[in-house]
């Protein structure tokens, strides 16, 4: 019965000349031949059916013939037509929605963005053989203490092999570790620990010289091969011991830069010390040896580099005396009386150090292994010489350079860390990412230069701005500099703020189980440590816990806009908000005298009331305080969190005093951030 009505549609549809293609045509042909040759009666039958016609429906599991005879009605052709370009459309619509949402999505923040940086000076840090030395196993015990400050970087500065006398500055060789730090086992040791851990490391990298002690220098002045160039070498007189020098530069720490060699007979080139002769840096040999070196480390799995000293790296070749401050002195000697327009920040500089940008990008492909380069000008440049080693647009150059504003500071207020901040927030470029240190080796720690009320409200500056806070070691529990008087003989002031981290009341503050350090510990350790302030439910130590983990896990503070709202002798006043959160951050920080500010005299929409989230007192955190009367003590930080019914960012009022690094929404929604806003 099947097989006969399969016949009759066949025959119906080629008899009514119905155009197809040319299978089922040939098909059904090849079955009605087939069927006509031997069957006569079905072939009358089916011409009889032509005349009339069955009313035959489409139905389910009917043969193609069929189906293609229905398939070309307007009825079904229609809505086919629809829906195919419908599918087409949601097709486009999704891969291009897709590709719309990753491109509007703000790049994740990496490593060196989403907690504070932990900067060590490992020969102060912790000893583990009890020379007295701080060293890299000593570190590799204590990297508990850094992830109990919710913190994923350390930064170790410098550990390389070199001379006591210039020590840290004065590599002999950029492949070995100093001895008194350990070997190079303990060195990879360390390193596996830290990635054990989850941590990244970073470490210093001196380019612009070496210790004349370095085997380089030795074939350089005995003039051997590629490395007679290594070195800035020119002819100079050197008559009854009294040299006169090729022209008037003067070294960082005075008198003249150059230094006659009795080897080659020839002057050599010093930007500091004159053990630490500068490196050629116009020789691609020498350009290709630090190429190396870098490649050296990043293969042992450093995961970044601070360049130190680098605007000293090149100089003028014309050798033209550098233009005199005074200029009616005969002779000058102090760095500071001469303008360094030949010695320092040279075009081609910029060039060299993204080169180094370019070697580090090469071992920064696989996800999750980005190599940080942060970049150290040594003396703080102005603002927009700074701002240049951030690159441009579309040439990538360092991460960040390290901002040096805030250690630089020697006088306290609302207003001066507001000029400070604002200095560099507006001065850096779109898209691009702040940093904030207040302390570091070279500088007098925060405690001694503003005394200890300001430990905490600093920690909290630095942690609710926008960028990455490097907390130099010590400064989570407030340690201060050493005396002058503790140090036996002479010193460089530069060593006081780096005596022995303080762990706890044991003898020399738990650095050091030997006899003696290489510092002397600060005598307030027993009472200001890590191990005390660990159980003080008040201390430095647990606001500063408290902080770096809403950093962490808060995005108002790792993407939020920063909207300045008050500023002045006493306190800073500024507001952490994100479009897509209806809850606001406004942080009052009091970096001079009790006092007490009216927001609701700005009237920005701020409501009456606001919860305290953090206090650097702890005491009154949880309760409300009016707007009307917001007060603070001396060197006090409240972060108060409140509704806004309009964000300041959309204020025309706040136009130019809110910023943001990377601009970021936040979807309640969809649980995402996206950067369409
Ligand atoms: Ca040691
Ligand atoms: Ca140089």
């Amino acid at each position: 019965m099947h097989k006969d009505e399969s016949k009759k549609d066949s025959v119906r549809m080629n008899t009514k000349g119905h155009t197809n293609n040319g299978f089922v045509q040939n098909e059904a042909v090849t079955e009605r031949e087939t069927d006509g040759s031997n069957q006569a009666d079905p072939l009358k039958t089916s011409t009889i059916d032509i005349q009339e016609p069955d009313p035959i429906k489409p139905y389910a599991g009917m043969p193609k013939e069929v189906l293609l005879l229905y398939s070309s009605q307007a009825r079904y052709k229609v809505p086919r037509e629809i829906l195919f370009w419908l599918i087409v459309v949601s097709v486009v619509v999704l891969i291009s929605s897709t590709i719309a949402i990753i491109i509007l999505s703000p790049k994740c923040l990496d490593w060196w963005q989403v907690s504070p940086i932990y900067q060590i000076y490992p020969r102060s840090f912790k000893d583990s053989n009890q020379d007295g030395n701080g060293d890299l196993k000593g570190i590799q015990e204590k990297l508990d203490h850094i992830i109990n400050l919710n913190i994923k970087s350390v930064w170790i500065t410098s550990f390389y092999k070199s001379s006591i006398k210039d020590f840290r500055y004065g590599v002999e060789d950029f492949r070995e570790i100093d001895p008194i730090f350990g070997t190079m086992r303990e060195f990879e040791n360390l390193v596996a620990a830290i990635h054990d851990k989850g941590l990244k490391l970073i470490m210093d990298f001196i380019p612009n010289h070496t210790s004349d002690k370095h085997i380089w220098f030795q074939l350089s002045r005995n003039r051997t091969g590629k490395y007679t160039d290594y070195y800035i070498w020119h002819n100079c007189t050197h008559i009854n011991g009294i040299t006169t020098p090729p022209n008037n530069w003067l070294s960082v720490y005075g008198n003249s830069s150059w230094q006659y060699d009795e080897v080659r007979n020839q002057c050599y080139f010093h930007q500091f010390m004159k053990e630490q002769p500068d490196l050629n840096f116009r020789n691609t040999d020498v350009q290709e040896e630090i190429k190396e070196i870098i490649q050296f480390w990043l293969a042992k799995g450093v995961d970044g580099f601070s360049f130190d000293a680098v605007k000293f790296l090149l100089e003028a070749t014309h050798l033209r005396n550098e233009p005199q401050v005074q200029k009616n002195l005969d002779i000058v000697t102090n760095y500071s009386e001469l303008y360094h327009d030949y010695t320092t920040t040279q075009v081609g500089m910029h060039d060299i150090l993204r080169s180094f940008r370019q070697t580090m990008d090469q071992y920064s492909t696989e996800p999750g292994r980005y190599r940080f380069m942060g970049t150290d000008p040594s003396d703080q440049e102005g603002i927009e010489e700074t701002m240049m080693y951030y690159g441009k647009p579309f040439v990538q150059e360092a991460d960040f350079p390290f901002n040096y504003y805030l250690t630089e500071m020697n006088t306290l207020s609302g207003t001066k860390v507001f000029e400070v901040v604002a200095s560099w927030m507006k001065n850096m470029p779109e898209g691009k990412w702040p940093n904030w240190m207040i302390g570091g080796p070279d500088t007098t720690r925060l405690t001694s230069r503003f005394g200890k009320d300001y430990v905490n409200v600093m920690n909290m500056l630095v942690l609710t701005l926008p960028g990455t806070p490097i907390t130099y070691y010590g400064e989570e529990i407030g340690m201060e500099d050493i005396l002058a008087t503790s140090i036996t003989g002479s010193y460089d002031t530069s060593l006081l703020s780096k005596s022995p981290m303080q762990w706890d009341n044991s003898s020399n503050a738990g650095f050091s189980k030997g006899n003696q350090t290489w510092l002397p510990t600060n005598t307030d350790y027993q009472v200001l440590n890590v191990d005390v302030q660990k159980n003080q439910a008040t201390s430095p130590l647990k606001l500063y816990q408290e902080l770096s983990s809403l950093r962490l896990t808060d995005l108002l503070l790792s993407r939020g806009w920063l909207c300045y709202i008050w500023d002045d002798a006493n306190v800073l006043v500024y507001m952490r908000e994100l479009d897509g959160l209806d809850r606001v951050f406004t942080i009052v920080l009091n970096f001079g005298e009790t006092t007490e500010v009216n927001l609701q005299g700005l009237s920005i929409g701020l409501p009456e009331k606001a919860s305290i989230k953090l206090s650097t007192t702890f005491t009154n955190q949880g309760q409300t305080v009016a707007t009307a009367a917001v007060r603070t003590e001396k060197g006090e930080g409240l972060i108060l969190e409140h509704r806004m019914p309009t964000l300041l960012h959309h204020q025309e009022a706040f136009k130019d005093k809110c910023l943001v690094s990377s601009k970021a929404c936040y979807s309640s929604f969809l649980n995402i951030l996206y950067n369409s806003c």
